[in-house]
């Protein structure tokens, strides 16, 4: 119950405050904070849900463990705050897969261009044991991977032309997420793309160092890109999942309860997450193109050239991952389509 409490702000309760220090403090546990980044604002589902990952650790946990939250790039981009987590001075940071594969080279499949035909066949496998397999790979490289969240569709957004095609891309100068199967698949598809951290994506846009992007629509109209961007396709390109990383030293450094609450609040929080971005993603479309951005639909005839385009990247791609485990995740896709 808390208490009115007299000057110098904060809360008091009717419980004795603990000491700090002392042998009180160690039996009863310190407290532990959880230092939680994310490139996008908070505007978006992704922040949304690191909202609820919060609430639920800290109700479940009695505030043993504190959740910080912060948007925007406020602790540096995804790279820099993956390394933050290896090296033990960050605690949590939802990534997309794509810069992750500079950490663990395998995890390119999930970005395969067209791989993933709908967001329900994404969450089997995901939720899936080839999903699992892939979180098991985290731990060589000090994180742990506790569940996958969405980022979703990707669509292509620029200033210069509608892209209703692939001999539209041609020439367009693009943003792409530090990861060079999306460079090389961008290439192929006559385009000039330059790899770029999320967080340098909007003024590089407005200076005109580029001439577009892609990322899917609620990042889109939430990031506001429409003030800087003039067409959007639904080119749909990849799917992009979401992966919630810890560091791995702050884990092992939980109790196994204190590990059970923060892995159980991370799927919760995800699927909270995943059902707040399909709603803004179906949503924010209408509101682009009140913004004044026209809008492209690609047909299934354009699609598939693009598809036939790209494929010599996957395949060179899936040699180097290894056939295996590309098979594992076709017939993971395939049996999710049953
Ligand atoms: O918070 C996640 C973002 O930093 C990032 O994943 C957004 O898709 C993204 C991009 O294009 O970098």
């Amino acid at each position: 119950m808390l208490t009115a409490c007299g000057g110098g702000g904060g809360t008091a309760t009717d419980e004795p405050a603990p000491e700090a220090g002392g042998e009180e403090a160690v039996e009863q546990g310190e407290t532990k904070t959880i230092r939680a980044g994310i490139g996008l604002n908070d505007a978006h589902p992704q922040y949304k849900g690191l909202l609820k990952f919060k609430e639920i650790v800290e109700e479940r946990t009695d505030g043993a463990i504190e959740v910080q939250t912060y948007h925007s790039g406020q602790l540096g981009d995804d790279r820099t705050m993956t390394e933050a987590l290896q090296l033990g001075s960050q605690e949590v940071v939802i990534p997309s897969t794509a810069p992750i594969a500079n950490f663990v080279p395998e995890y390119n499949l999930f970005d395969f261009p067209f791989l993933f035909p709908s967001e329900e066949v994404a969450d089997e496998v995901l939720d899936g044991e080839v999903g699992q397999m892939f979180l098991d790979m985290l731990p060589d490289q000090n994180l742990v991977g506790l569940a996958y969240w969405e980022n979703g569709f990707r669509d292509l957004t620029n200033s210069k032309r509608a892209v209703a095609s692939a001999d539209d891309f041609n020439g367009l100068r693009i943003r792409t997420m530090e990861n060079d199967l999306h460079l090389e698949a961008f290439r192929a598809l006559g385009a000039n793309p330059t790899p770029m951290a999320f967080t340098e994506l909007f003024a590089a846009m407005q200076q005109g160092t580029v001439d577009g992007q892609e990322n899917p629509i609620a990042t889109i109209y939430l990031q506001r890109y429409h003030e800087v961007q003039d067409h959007v396709s639904n080119t749909n390109h990849v799917y992009s999942p979401f992966v919630f990383l810890m560091s791995k030293s702050f884990f092992d450094g939980l109790s196994e309860e204190q590990q059970q609450i923060v892995s159980e609040a991370a799927l919760e929080a995800g699927q909270y997450q995943r059902e707040l971005n399909r709603e803004a993603n179906a949503q924010y479309l209408d509101e682009l193109q009140e913004e004044g951005m026209t809008y492209t639909e690609i047909t299934p005839e354009a699609r598939q050239e693009m598809v036939d385009i790209v494929q010599p990247v996957i395949d060179q791609y899936a040699e180097r991952i290894g056939q295996d485990l590309v098979d594992q995740m076709y017939e993971a896709i395939e049996a999710a389509q049953q």
